[in-house]
């Protein structure tokens, strides 16, 4: 495991965590921790994260699977970082496909098209790489999620995301699993829809070359933290194109290639 430097103590970490998920549950915004923080280390945002996560399971939830965010350059530019995170999913924020999410339980919600990864047989980094990641995938389905940043103007920096849990809120997974070998998931297309109309397509490549990379990076980021992917595990790659803003009202519909579509609507 690699020796992570840290700022915080343990006081902090708690109370951090506590704030940035009372923002989640109360569906308010709140200032970067950051400006509050300037030391802040990647470790401690993790740590802040970490609690989170304890605080969720804590509370009866259940982790039912983990993402990867800022895996494009069409995020990284969005965003202005240039460093890919990861964060964890808890059972509530699943919506069946053609389900509707209610905007009143978020503060400004966005849009991604993603295609995820399920997992067969454990993934443990460092040195994890694509072949190991292919080997190890039971199939793959696509899916949208909903990111919303408990930061005000949606506008944070790396270290302040990392503690949010990655904005991660809300996802939808829909039309058809298949295996890996049956799809080419770098030219796999993408078409996003809003209210009909096209607002954005991508294609798999955009996600570090290949999905599979973005599995292989989040195993290699969790061994610095002596984790692992577990067989069995549920993982969001990252949004292929830029997020796309969303309020009461909208219908979303992204289509992918050979595998159908996911559908969701705002009230
Ligand atoms: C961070 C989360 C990004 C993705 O797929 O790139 C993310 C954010 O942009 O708020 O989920
Ligand atoms: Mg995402």
């Amino acid at each position: 495991m690699k020796e992570q430097k840290r700022t915080l103590t343990r006081e902090q970490v708690l109370a951090l965590a506590e704030h940035i998920e009372n923002a989640e549950l109360q569906a308010h915004d709140i200032h970067k921790i950051t400006n509050d923080y300037p030391d802040m280390t990647f470790a401690d945002a993790y740590d802040i994260q970490w609690e989170i996560r304890r605080r969720k399971e804590a509370r009866g939830n259940k982790i039912v699977g983990l993402k990867m965010g800022l895996t494009s350059w069409a995020k990284m530019a969005q965003m202005g970082v240039e460093t890919p995170i990861y964060g964890f999913l808890a059972d509530y924020f699943s919506v069946p496909d053609g389900g509707v999410v209610n905007t009143q339980e978020l503060i400004h919600p966005k849009i991604e098209a993603e295609i995820s990864f399920v997992t067969k047989a454990p993934l443990k980094g460092p040195g994890c790489h694509i072949g190991d990641v292919l080997a190890a995938t039971d199939y793959v389905v696509p899916t949208v999620e909903v990111i919303d940043s408990r930061y005000e103007n949606f506008k944070f920096d790396l270290i302040s995301v990392v503690a949010d849990n990655a904005s991660s809120t809300r996802f939808i997974t829909g039309g058809q699993m298949a295996n890996v070998e049956d799809v080419d998931l770098k030219n796999f297309g993408v078409v996003v829809e809003k209210n009909g109309e096209v607002v954005d397509v991508g294609a798999g490549a955009a996600v570090l070359g290949h999905p599979a990379s973005s599995v292989a990076m989040l195993a290699n980021l969790l061994a610095e933290r002596g984790e692992h992917i577990p067989a069995g595990s549920f993982i969001m790659t990252g949004g292929i194109t830029a997020a796309i803003t969303v309020e009461a009202g909208d219908n979303i519909s992204v289509r992918y290639q050979g595998l159908g579509s996911v559908t969701c609507r705002f009230v």
